[in-house]
């Protein structure tokens, strides 16, 4: 059985002040873990005061952005090998606007899956088309291809521990959602390419998540697919009162 899991992606938004508000207004408040897990991804300042806010309740952290070298000159840039020293559990990577506005590509996503993994850092890696992809009907094609780039050279063992979330680029911060059939066919295939990389168990433990307009009025449906293991959610997780609706989408 797969956990669910919703996870917050605050970009950048959100001070140390607000982010120890945000953790007061949900602390006590979340879903029953057993059930599902909640995560707050928030940018790399924030990350320990998150960290210590969260302390002592179900709360689980992910940082929005990570490099593939864990120390040397890179400056500005964010070490895996740190990120593990303070206790962050889930490193996202490869977000459409990482990859649109700070040119990542596909390799560099692999070397920070990498990264991650061999720091005890569990990757979220985000995938997803443009409007241009899908209206040219190639989402198959590209979603696959960024999947297996992303993965080359991991183990069964590691791909069958970690997240992948499936984020159609048209449906990010817009309001318009993919419908749960949209999303869940690509979600398929997703594991359909790590059953074929791989084999059906790795693909069957992979965890995968829909993002992309995710709010409070569409997530049972959503989670209500069978290849749909979570969620990564931006606009919605910001405030309190709506992230717990999100995270009691089983209630
Ligand atoms: C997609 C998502 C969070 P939003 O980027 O990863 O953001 O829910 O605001 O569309």
């Amino acid at each position: 059985m797969r956990k669910p899991i919703i996870a917050g992606n605050w970009k950048l938004n959100k001070s140390p002040k607000e982010t120890a508000e945000f953790v007061a207004g949900v602390k006590g408040k979340l879903a029953d873990p057993a059930k599902v897990e909640a995560v707050i991804g928030a940018p790399a300042v924030d990350l320990q005061t998150l960290l210590d806010a969260a302390k002592g309740t179900d709360l689980k952290v992910a940082s929005e952005n990570s490099y593939f070298e864990d120390a040397g000159a890179y400056t500005g840039e964010t070490s895996p090998k740190v990120l593990a020293e303070m206790g962050v559990d889930y490193g996202i990577i490869g977000h459409s606007e990482r990859r649109g506005y700070f040119h990542e590509t596909d390799e560099d996503i692999n070397k920070k899956a990498h990264a991650l993994l061999r720091n005890g850092v569990t990757p979220i890696i985000c995938c997803g088309e443009s409007l241009e992809t899908r209206q040219a009907g190639k989402v198959a094609e590209w979603v696959s291809g960024q999947v297996k780039a992303a993965l080359k050279g991991l183990t069964a063992g590691q791909v069958g521990s970690l997240i992948i979330a499936y984020e159609p680029i048209w449906a990010i911060g817009t309001g318009e959602t993919a419908s749960p059939e949209q999303a869940q066919e690509v979600c398929k295939l997703i594991r359909q390419t790590v059953a074929d990389l791989y084999d059906q168990k790795t693909a069957d433990s992979l965890r995968i998540q829909y993002g992309g307009s995710m709010k409070p009025a569409n997530v049972k449906e959503l989670m209500a697919q069978p290849d749909i293991d979570g969620g990564l959610v931006g606009g919605a997780s910001l405030q309190p009162d709506s992230f717990l609706e999100l995270v009691h989408y089983q209630d």
